[in-house]
């Protein structure tokens, strides 16, 4: 092992780096374990330039870096030694809190038990158990579970089962898919074609053809300081007649929307909205995906979003919260009519060519089983609830600060939007971003809107930590 001395961000320190280990590191190299909060893993900046960082201004970033080593409940802690409030669950999904000692014992057993089992044409208990706990779970009809890895495998597979479950029935002609403007389906080519964000399509060429989209639902104007599902809105479903008049339902096999648009900038569904979707897709046997990616697992106070608007579509996405994002893993959960009409074939031929190397992995399925287990021990669904009112008010309590235009809210998710710089959008939500950061608090900016979503365990000293800072953050951005 090589140890040298270098300044690293202007700080002397000492690194040592696993690269003398020669072109086989583990041969030979005396064991250790590289973790996280290792010192030996603090990089110079040069050492930054080999990970190509998804979804970030690696420019900046790599001239002003920010790292995680550590993290416990509600809390991370940076590699220079401060502890940051967590508003944001990682990335909408360690609802749990970090670091919770029933899952990552759950998965450090089963590294040990078993690694890996062929998810093709084998299969281990622990999948099954899962799968079960999430069918306990899931609305009404919603049976069948399908296994992957990410928000964005599990988009990709609703919409392949939507076109196989309509071909399977004789309808094959219903090959268009229906998204939303503004929606965020993950990054696939599935996800990105019926997904709504310009900046997420325009590079990647004619993605799937036969795609529409509707209208997506927000109107600062009509709805501004909404609490909840907003009052004006519900007639922009109808937008879906308008589509089934224009390519005739034979041609259309699925609608997908989130029932509230997180990554878009936490959009809620009027009320009345997602009823309509549902009764116009079901008179024209169109299915009905959820994309619960970000809603699912108590962020919005229940099992689903579906729970909370009283919504049964056919297929819910799901992915995050599931394993309270320790491990990847994402899935689809689909009713018994779609499993079934998939089940005609012989006995021993695949009914669905369709599945991932690591659907339901050992380590995802002991983190997922776990993660359910601690959900319903803490009752932590039933907490976000609770907690939602306080986490209301206090967001709306921002009102009138300067920048503010408009905020949204819904169980444990929230979007304070702010007015857009002239001739810059994004930019002031990204300073508030780094400013908040610097003030040892974690939100996230997606265009001007200042999304927090914390894990369910939060308190309300915490919620207030969070809403402050913002407000003496947005007293000094531009
Ligand atoms: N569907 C929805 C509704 C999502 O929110 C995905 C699919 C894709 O999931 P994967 O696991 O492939 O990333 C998502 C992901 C943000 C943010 O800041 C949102 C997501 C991911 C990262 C950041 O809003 N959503």
């Amino acid at each position: 092992m090589r140890i040298r001395e270098t300044a690293r961000w202007g700080k002397l320190a000492v690194f040592a780096t696993i690269r003398s280990m020669g072109p086989w590191p583990c041969a030979g190299a005396t064991t250790m374990t590289l973790l996280s909060d290792a010192p030996n893993l603090l990089r110079d900046r040069a050492e930054l330039e080999a990970y190509w960082m998804p979804f970030t201004a690696n420019r900046q970033f790599k001239s002003a870096p920010r790292l995680f080593v550590k993290a416990e409940g509600m809390y991370y802690t940076t590699d220079d030694g401060r502890r940051v409030l967590d508003g944001f669950a990682g990335l909408w999904c360690c609802n749990a809190g970090h670091c919770r000692r029933p899952i990552t014992e759950a998965i450090q057993k089963q590294a040990a038990v078993m690694d890996y089992a062929p998810a093709f044409q084998m299969g281990h208990p622990l999948a099954f158990e899962l799968a079960n706990r999430i069918v306990e779970l899931a609305p009404g009809k919603l049976d069948h579970v399908f296994f992957c890895n990410s928000g964005s495998e599990a988009v990709d597979t609703a919409l392949k089962i939507a076109l196989g479950y309509h071909r399977m029935r004789g309808e094959g002609s219903r090959m268009r898919l229906i998204g939303r403007e503004r929606g965020y389906h993950g990054v696939g080519f599935g996800g990105i074609s019926v997904g709504g964000i310009v900046a997420n399509r325009k590079m990647f060429g004619t993605m799937l053809t036969g795609v529409d989209h509707l209208p997506h639902t927000l109107s600062v104007e009509k709805n501004a300081y909404s609490r909840g599902q907003p009052e004006w809105g519900a007639h922009l479903a109808d937008e879906l007649e308008r589509l089934v008049a224009l390519h005739d339902a034979s041609t259309i096999a699925a609608v997908i929307v989130e029932p509230i648009a997180g990554s878009t900038g936490v959009i809620l569904p009027p009320k009345g909205y997602l009823q309509k979707l549902r009764e116009i897709t079901k008179k024209h046997g169109i299915l009905l995906i959820f994309d619960e990616v970000i809603t699912a697992f108590g962020r919005v106070g229940a099992n689903f979003a579906a729970d909370v608007y009283g919504v049964e579509p056919d297929m819910i996405t799901f992915a995050k919260g599931v394993t309270s994002g320790t491990v990847p893993m994402g899935g689809v959960i689909v009713s018994s009519d779609i499993y079934q009409a998939f089940m005609s074939g012989p006995p021993a031929a695949i009914e669905i060519f369709h599945g991932y190397t690591y659907s339901a992995h050992p380590l995802a399925c002991a983190a997922g089983v776990a993660t359910l287990q601690l959900y319903e021990d803490e009752d932590l669904f039933a907490r976000a609830a609770k907690m939602a009112p306080i986490f209301e008010d206090a967001l709306h309590s921002l009102k009138g600060t300067r920048h503010v235009v408009d905020i949204r809210n819904q169980g444990l998710v929230g979007g304070v939007e702010l007015a857009p710089r002239a001739g810059a959008t994004g930019a002031r939500g990204f300073e508030t971003y780094l400013k908040c950061y610097e003030k040892n608090v974690l939100i996230r900016s997606t265009g001007d809107v200042m999304a927090v979503a914390p894990a369910l365990i939060v308190e309300e000293q915490q919620i207030d930590q969070i809403v402050t800072t913002l407000r003496d953050v947005l007293a000094t951005v531009e």
